[in-house]
Order: C-alpha cells, then structure tokens, then sequence
C-alpha cells in the first residue's frame, strides 16, 4: 500500500532541500522517501498494482479539469465553425475576410504556385531551422515592399524586420517588445477595430485604450473625435493605425487627414504601431497602400509595422508576416532586434520557413513580383465589383435606406450598418453567415450570390427592427 501522503511531508518529497522541519519530521520524511522509492520500483512491474487513487490517474472518477467552462466561439472564426455545420445548400459565408473566386473557392494566385514548384524542384533546398528573425532576404523585401525601395530609414540600416507569425504574431511580437521596453505601456486602438487587437495587447502586457474613429451617423470618420482623443492621450502613448482598408468599417482617413494625425502624433511624441493586414487590397495599388506608413517614416521619427501576406499574397494558413520597427540609427536598430529575438525564443522559437520562402521568391524576381501585382489588382478589381453589383440590387430591389456606404467604402469589408438581431434573422432565415457587427465580407460573395443576399438584407430591414 502506497502511504498517503500529506503536507509537510509531501512538500519535503518534493522539495527536500527547502525542507525546514524537525528531527523527527525529517525521520518520517526519510521513511517516505524510502516508500516512494520502493513504490516507484514497484511501478515499473505493475503500473496498476501500485497507481492510488490520484487525481491524474485512471482510477479518479473526477477531472483536474472538471471546473473549465467552455469558452464562447470567436467572433469571427466561430462564424466559419457555424457555417461548417450549417447543411443548406444556399449557406454563405461572409464571416471571415479570405477571399473567394467568383465560384466562391479559395484561390491559391498562379504566381504563388509558379513560386511553390521553383522552389520543389530546387534540390538544394533543405528544412534547416531558420534563424530566430526569419528569413533575411523575406525581412529585408518585406521592409521595402511597406517603406518602398527607396527608403531613406532602410538605407541608413535604422529599420530592423523580423519574420513572425502572419500579420497576428507581428501584433503580438511587436506588443510584447513595447510590453518590456516602451516607457509607455497604453496602447490606444481605434473604435471600433479588428475583435483580436485589445486581446492581442492586453496580454503583451499593455493598457489598452480606445480613441474615437467611426461615427455611425455619417458611416464615415469621426476625424474630430479622433484629433481629440489622441490629443488628450498622454505623451509617448502607442497609437494602433490600420494602415489602409480599416477593419472593419471600411473607412480610411484620406491623404490630408493622415498628415494632420501626423502632425498631431509627432508634436504629442505618441508612437505609432500600423496595422498593415491588407496593403493592396484598398487601391490595387501597393504602393498607394503603403502611403500612410511611409508618410510617418519620411519624417525621420520612430515607428512599428506589422505586415500579413495572408490576403495580398492568399498565404492565410502559411501564416507569413513580419515586424519592422523603424529607429533613429543604425545601432539602435540592431540592439531592438536582439530583444526582439529574446521576445520570439521562448515564445515558438523560429518562424516557418515555407511561406517566407515563396514570398521571397515572389519578391525577389521582377516577372514573379509584376505578375503578383496583376493578381491582386484582380482580386481588388472583384471586390469593388461585388460593391456595385450588390449596392445597384438593392437600389433595384427598393430596399429603404442609402447603402451609398456599400460602394464609398474601401477593402474586403462592408459594414452594413445591419444590427445584430438583422444579422441573427439573416443566418436563421437565408443561411447568411456574418459577424454580428453586421460586416460582410465582399471578397466572399459572387455574381451568382448577389441576389440570395439582397433578398436577405431586404427581409432583415423590413422584418427585423
Ligand atoms: N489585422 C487585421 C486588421 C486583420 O483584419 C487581420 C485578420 C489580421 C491583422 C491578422 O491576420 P493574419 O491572418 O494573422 O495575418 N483578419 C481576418 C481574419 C481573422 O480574424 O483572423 C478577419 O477579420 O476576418
């Protein structure tokens, strides 16, 4: 029989150095010790002569983890899992932002499969661990491709990138790099934002904040509220921008308003983090995407970017994105990096080699990088199509109110202005999966679909209050 033990004795077993007891407690220890030892032995012969009752093992009725509540889907990912289990024929999704052909299908582009086989067919290609930053060469294009190839930062070597995990893992390297080493620790985001963006830096250790940004009114900026909110943040707060294509309203500040918030965030020293999850997807335009991060780099001061070639590149489930953060000099540049690698290390080490490796291979060749931007011009081209196509049926169908906001609107998302009992009513009714902020993805709807959708969106706003 295996003795039950209870504290302190226990406590000594497992930590006998720490073990302060008295003589005889150190005699009852040692025997313990002894029947552990033996029972161990014995263990070896006959796992189930000896394993008592324990809460781990096979003989407990109860769980250790009897207590944990299930958790709630996420708000937008659970909408994929509804969808999953959801038989109609008729089902849509419009829930998460992952692009979809007109025949409603993933799309792998041409130009990633053309990258895939060239690097197949390369035999000297091995599955070495990569360093702790990434792939140099994806680090170094991915810097240029969001601060443009003439970069005075990236030039004078000011600018450090590292590989993480899609445009998520950027987030969260970057949050937990300012977590240890920012002087400020409160980090403003815009209301409303992408559902993961509070949780990301709440647990990188920072004090998140809001500032105004949409007004449901206009369903346009609220640049007022947003002057005034950073104007009141404390000096050195970490402001997040989304860098074009906000998610999930769909409005961007125009070229003059990003310079006044410039100007604002500059004169108050507040540092900016972007948010850069969809460059391309806004214009068709990289470059013209990139216009907000740059206008900050090109005045010499500090900032953070954290890119995701899940939707410009279709590389959602390679998880491929990178953290740049631009510094005053070189050398402070390199000393961010060496953090940020103690930042990665124990958080999963280093990053997968696969996904950077079709980026760079895409990047680096001038054919490969123009037929990428032919491919994602389209895959913009579409969605701004699937604007007009649904905003003309409405109009036609005479469903009330100005859905002018449809077609105004820039990126993968609509943002209705649906509320959530019209978006519940819609999925219960049509089969229409959407996040209950009442946004839809643009990218997942086609021609064919336009229709079932308007129906749906007629019925919820003249049904549903
Ligand atoms: N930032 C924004 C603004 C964003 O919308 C997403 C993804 C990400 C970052 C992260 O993407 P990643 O796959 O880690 O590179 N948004 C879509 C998918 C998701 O929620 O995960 C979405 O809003 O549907």
């Amino acid at each position: 029989m295996r003795p039950q033990l209870t504290s302190p004795d226990a406590h000594c077993i497992a930590s006998p150095s720490s073990c302060a007891f008295s003589a005889s407690d150190r005699r009852l220890n040692a025997l313990a010790r002894h029947l552990v030892d033996a029972s161990v032995v014995m263990d070896t012969q006959n796992p189930n002569d000896t394993v008592s009752a324990s809460p781990t093992s096979g003989f407990h009725v109860d769980s250790v983890f009897a207590h944990v509540v299930r958790a709630p889907e996420d708000p937008i990912l659970g909408v994929t899992v509804a969808y999953n289990k959801d038989p109609s024929p008729v089902k849509l999704n419009l829930g998460v932002g992952a692009y979809r052909t007109e025949e409603g299908k993933p799309l792998v582009l041409k130009v990633v499969r053309q990258a895939e086989q060239q690097l197949v067919n390369d035999r000297a290609r091995v599955k070495e661990y990569l360093p702790i930053v990434g792939l140099a060469e994806f680090n170094k294009l991915s810097a240029k491709l969001i601060l443009g190839a003439d970069s005075p930062a990236i030039q004078e070597n000011r600018v450090t990138t590292v590989q993480c995990l899609s445009g998520t893992g950027s987030l969260r390297v970057g949050g937990e790099f300012l977590g240890r080493h920012y002087h400020q620790r409160t980090i403003y985001i815009p209301q409303p934002t992408w559902g993961n963006h509070p949780k990301i830096f709440t647990l990188a250790g920072l004090s998140v904040k809001t500032y105004r940004y949409y007004d449901p009114a206009t369903r346009g900026l609220n640049f007022q509220g947003l002057l005034e909110d950073l104007g009141s943040a404390p000096s050195g707060a970490i402001v997040l921008f989304h860098a074009c294509a906000h998610n999930p309203t769909g409005v961007d500040p125009t070229v003059q308003q990003w310079e006044q918030i410039r100007q604002l965030m500059r004169s108050k020293a507040l540092l900016p983090f972007f948010d850069s999850a969809y460059q391309g997807f806004a214009s068709g335009s990289l470059d013209v995407d990139a216009q907000s991060v740059r206008m900050f780099v090109a005045d010499g001061g500090e900032c953070l970017v954290a890119q995701s070639y899940a939707k410009n590149m279709g590389l959602y489930g390679e998880r491929v994105g990178a953290l740049s953060i631009v510094c005053k000099t070189a050398d402070i540049a390199s000393r961010v990096e060496s953090q940020l690698k103690l930042v990665i290390r124990p958080m999963y080490s280093n990053p997968p080699i696969h996904g950077a490796s079709i980026v760079a291979t895409i990047l680096k060749d001038r054919d490969m990088y123009n037929e990428w931007t032919i491919e994602l011009k389209a895959m913009a081209d579409r969605i701004i199509s699937m604007r007009h196509q649904l905003f003309d049926a409405l109009r036609a169908r005479g469903t009330p109110g100005d859905w002018s906001h449809i077609i105004k609107q820039i990126g993968m998302f609509t943002f209705t202005g649906l509320n959530s009992e019209q978006v519940a009513f819609m999925t219960k009714e049509y089969h229409i999966y959407m996040t209950s902020d009442g946004r839809i993805s643009m990218a997942g709807l086609s021609s064919k679909t336009v229709p079932h959708l308007t129906d749906a969106i007629h019925a919820a706003v003249t049904r549903v209050a």
